[in-house]
């Protein structure tokens, strides 16, 4: 419904500095060796590439020791990232192009997110995930921005904000029935009054289980998009799928989604024809501790853009 015209537009964010390790900026790299690329091309899709953090120098920008702002880390180099990336994202919407965005750190989801918004206020959201990246800089205990792109979005906590953020003040924020989460299984007390204070729709894998995966989309859908007719953007960790298949990345936690029922969330969201953004992030390579590790976690994320992509409609 939104993209029958098949038109792509890869927005590489090679970015780490919402979190302490590295690697992660390798991401978009790996995937596009992996063949990401052609595998679109064979499904259909005409493929774009956007860069928008070329001109950025983030490694020197990362060792910035006075980028801090009370306990956030790198408020200045994720700030301007997000923004660049947010910039990345409109251009590709307005050139009539679903945006997938390659990670990077989950912080890129502010940019993404925005981007989306900035759009189409209706945007709504698809949080997959092992945990619900909405601490606030006051939440916070690692001070790591990408634990924190939703609450950014939603304009909460705006008092305590790094003062690089206000760019998103001229953004729609993300109203709290817009969202919903899928594969949560490690989330901050912080984050838990969060979650129960705005009632946002929470499918963590206690759910899962409990309904199978095919009712939980199907829920998930209902709650965000009631209508059918809202765009959806999935915003897709891949520390929601369990660390047997994707163990190269940064905080993996055990007990997650099979690599089947992962792909079946996108596939689902593909079927519905609303999909119209789609970001895969927090692919690690240097994490692995073997070569299949690496390549597992890789192939599990273009797998996953394959699928929102329509691969298995057939
Ligand atoms: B990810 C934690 N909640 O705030 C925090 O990988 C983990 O993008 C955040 O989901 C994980 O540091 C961020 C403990
Ligand atoms: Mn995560
Ligand atoms: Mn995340
Ligand atoms: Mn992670």
């Amino acid at each position: 419904k939104f993209h029958p015209d098949k038109k792509t537009t890869l927005v590489l964010a090679p970015f780490s500095g919402g979190q302490g390790k590295s690697g992660v900026e390798d991401g978009p790299e790996h995937m596009l060796k992996a063949g990401l690329q052609k595998e679109l091309e064979l499904l259909g899709w005409d493929v774009a590439i956007s860069e928008p953090l070329k001109d950025l120098d983030l490694d020197k920008e990362k060792k910035n020791a006075k980028d801090v702002f009370g306990k956030c880390k790198r408020p200045a180099l994720v700030s301007d990232s997000a923004q660049k990336i947010y910039k990345g994202v409109r251009e590709a919407i307005q050139n009539k192009t679903l945006p997938l965005t390659i990670g990077g750190d989950h912080s890129i989801g502010i940019g993404t997110l925005a981007g989306s918004l900035a759009e189409n206020p209706e945007t709504c959201v698809l949080w997959i995930d092992a945990h619900a990246d909405i601490n606030t800089p006051s939440t916070t205990d690692s001070g790591n921005l990408h634990g924190c792109p939703v609450s950014f979005v939603m304009g909460l906590d705006r008092a305590a904000w790094p003062p690089q953020f206000s760019w998103l003040d001229s953004v729609t924020t993300l109203h709290p029935s817009k969202i919903a989460y899928i594969g949560l299984r490690d989330v901050d007390v912080g984050e838990r009054k969060i979650l129960r204070d705005h009632g946002i729709a929470a499918f963590s894998m206690y759910h899962v289980d409990k309904y199978g995966i095919a009712k939980v989309v199907e829920m998930a859908l209902a709650k965000v998009n009631p209508s059918g007719t809202n765009p959806v953007h999935v915003s897709y960790d891949v520390d929601a799928i369990d660390p047997l298949y994707t163990p190269a990345t940064g905080t993996p936690v055990r007990g997650g989604l099979t690599l089947r029922e992962g792909l079946f969330i996108v596939e689902a969201v593909a079927e519905t024809g609303n999909l119209s953004a789609l970001d895969v992030v927090e692919t690690n390579p240097a994490l692995a501790l073997q070569d299949t590790h690496a390549l597992d976690t890789v192939s599990a994320g273009c797998a996953i853009a394959r699928c929102a992509l329509g691969e298995t409609l057939l």
